[in-house]
């Protein structure tokens, strides 16, 4: 039955119903009747000190949960501060929802605080649009999220008009109908099976829409059925665990070049697969995805699928009769694999001064739980971990993605702590990173998450500041001051800090944070001088 209320439960029950536990925010009066409504209707108001990490916090939900992310924003600034995590949403196809304020319709023209249109500037980045009349913002606010959801899954963004929020209206939600998807091609999957039976040297590279379709258990299956091996990157990462037989990571460039056929799934042929570009003359490519328009058309593919991973997986998997035939491939790749490991080695127990960042890896990965979930935000210290950190199930990994926005760190992880409230949550951050949203360290204190930053300090941006050196001979715009204590800024906003300078002691100091159940800061100095080893094309 309709009740008569301010249109700030027309918002707060359509979330309800749709799920939502809580709204990520910043204040702003423009969206008052939202916060009323929401605190009255039991959502959670998890309030962070800059927009950006709303939008962060609600994208990195979306991306760990696979269920709508909220982020709730004022008008004007509060939407301008948002506008990086959409875009880095809609790069990540992860289903995000913006609320904002809006300027009062009754007066617009008349230059009324913070009167912007918000809309043009956002529909570049997400479905936008305007809500004028409070009896629609239910099933405006239903079908945005459900929009989201609908692969191919990108942010949605509505704004209110401060008049339309602050009036009244009926409120009544009907039950919010599940995501319609369609069903895999089933000649295409034909196709691929054949494809696959007659593969000598297959690959599949897996990456985030295998986790967000849910397509996991089903990946597992597919690999093990046709024994494949497989790569997994973004959000794929774990959906195989790193220490499955069949799965891989340092045998990339060598699988690739190698392989006569790459099924890539659930990611785009983009700059972390040259382009599609850089596979053997020979190499038969096949490209799923979760929506046709996701499937690429840009380079010659043998076979493609547009539909949701978790069904293109289980009908292929029915579809292959006996495993292929990989085992001596299999066997390959898994000494490449070793080789690469065994070099590495060294580093990860390096007893150098200042540490080597890898020796802050090889401690990690003595402290860190199975399932726990780690976000990185940053530049070469991100790099290594992206090497160096198993993930062995997914929605156990978030950095920023292809659209590589620095700051999305403390968001992300603010997601993660409350998604997983039992599991250790690992924020491993640049100390770069750091200057874009190291206040939300408050954040976590306020909020009481225990959460344990661990900053590579090098005083310097790596990732601009060796390359720069190596194009140019010097560089500029590259140093930060050295030493900085991040550690004191923790404890300055109520949390633990430590500062590590010996690498002897990066282990114990892990251990403490991770036992002191506080939201924690481990502040550890690295050396400069260490450079990433990178050979990818980003252009
Ligand atoms: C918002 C934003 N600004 C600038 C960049 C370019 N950028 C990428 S990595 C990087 C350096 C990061 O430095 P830090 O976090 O200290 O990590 P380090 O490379 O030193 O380990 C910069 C400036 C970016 N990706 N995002
Ligand atoms: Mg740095």
């Amino acid at each position: 039955m309709a009740e008569h209320l301010h249109a700030g439960y027309a918002v707060s029950r359509a979330l309800k119903a749709l799920g939502v536990e809580q709204i990520f925010t910043l204040s702003g009066g423009h969206i008052f009747p939202i916060f009323d409504a929401c605190h009255n209707d039991g959502i959670r108001i998890v309030d962070v000190r800059h927009e950006q990490s709303a939008g962060f916090a609600a994208e990195g939900w979306a991306r760990l949960t696979r269920r709508v992310g909220v982020a709730v924003v004022t008008a004007g600034p509060g939407v301008t501060n948002v506008m990086s995590p959409i875009a880095q949403a809609g790069f990540n196809g992860a289903p995000m929802l913006v609320l904002a304020g809006r300027a009062p319709q009754f007066r617009w023209g008349k230059g009324s605080l913070q009167e912007i249109d918000h809309v043009p500037f956002l529909a570049p980045l997400a479905e936008a649009r305007t809500v004028m009349d409070p009896a629609a913002i239910v099933d405006a606010v239903v079908a945005a999220a459900r929009g989201a959801s609908s692969p191919p899954r990108r942010p949605a963004f509505l704004d209110f008009p401060l008049d339309v929020m602050f009036s009244t209206t009926d409120v009544e939600v009907g039950e919010v109908p599940p995501v319609e998807t369609p069903e895999p091609d089933g000649s295409a999957v034909e196709e691929i099976a054949r494809l696959l039976a007659e593969a000598r040297r297959p690959v599949l590279i897996g990456g985030s829409n295998v986790w967000l379709d849910g397509a996991d258990a089903a990946l597992r299956e597919l690999v093990e059925a046709a024994e494949l091996p497989v790569f997994l990157n973004g959000q794929g990462r774990g959906c195989v665990p790193a220490d499955h037989r069949l799965a891989f990571s340092r045998a990339r460039s060598r699988a690739l070049a190698d392989a006569d056929l790459v099924i890539v799934a659930g990611t785009p042929l983009d700059f972390r697969l040259g382009f599609g570009e850089g596979f053997g003359q020979a190499t038969k490519v096949v490209h799923l995805d979760s929506h046709a328009s996701l499937v690429s058309g840009v380079i010659p593919l043998a076979a493609g699928a547009g539909a949701p991973l978790d069904k293109t997986f289980a009908a292929l998997t029915a579809a292959v009769d006996a495993p292929g035939d990989t085992k001596d491939w299999v066997e390959l790749l898994r000494g490449e694999e070793e080789k690469r490991r065994a070099a590495a080695q060294a580093d990860l127990s390096s007893t150098q001064t200042p540490i080597h960042p890898m020796r802050v890896y090889g401690e990690l990965a003595k402290v860190l739980d199975r399932d726990a979930i780690v976000v990185g935000d940053g530049g070469d210290f991100v790099s290594y971990a992206g090497r160096e950190v198993p993930s062995y199930e997914g929605g156990a990994w978030l950095d920023p993605g292809p659209f590589g926005c620095l700051g999305c760190g403390p968001g992300y992880a603010l997601a993660a702590r409350l998604a997983h409230p039992d599991r250790q949550v690992c924020l491993l951050y640049g100390d770069g990173a750091l200057g874009f949203s190291g206040t939300e360290l408050e954040t976590f204190v306020r909020h009481g998450l225990p959460v344990v930053a661990v900053v590579g300090n090098n005083g310097i941006w790596a990732l601009e500041k060796h390359p720069m050196r190596a194009m140019y001979g010097y560089d500029v715009a590259a140093d930060l001051r050295p030493g900085i204590r991040y550690d004191r800024m923790m404890e300055a906003f109520g949390g633990r800090g430590e500062l590590v300078d010996d690498p002897e002691e990066v282990g114990p100091a892990l251990r403490r944070a991770f036992e002191s159940g506080e939201p924690s800061l481990v502040n550890i100095l690295t050396d400069p001088e260490v450079a990433y080893p990178r050979s990818s094309n980003l252009a």
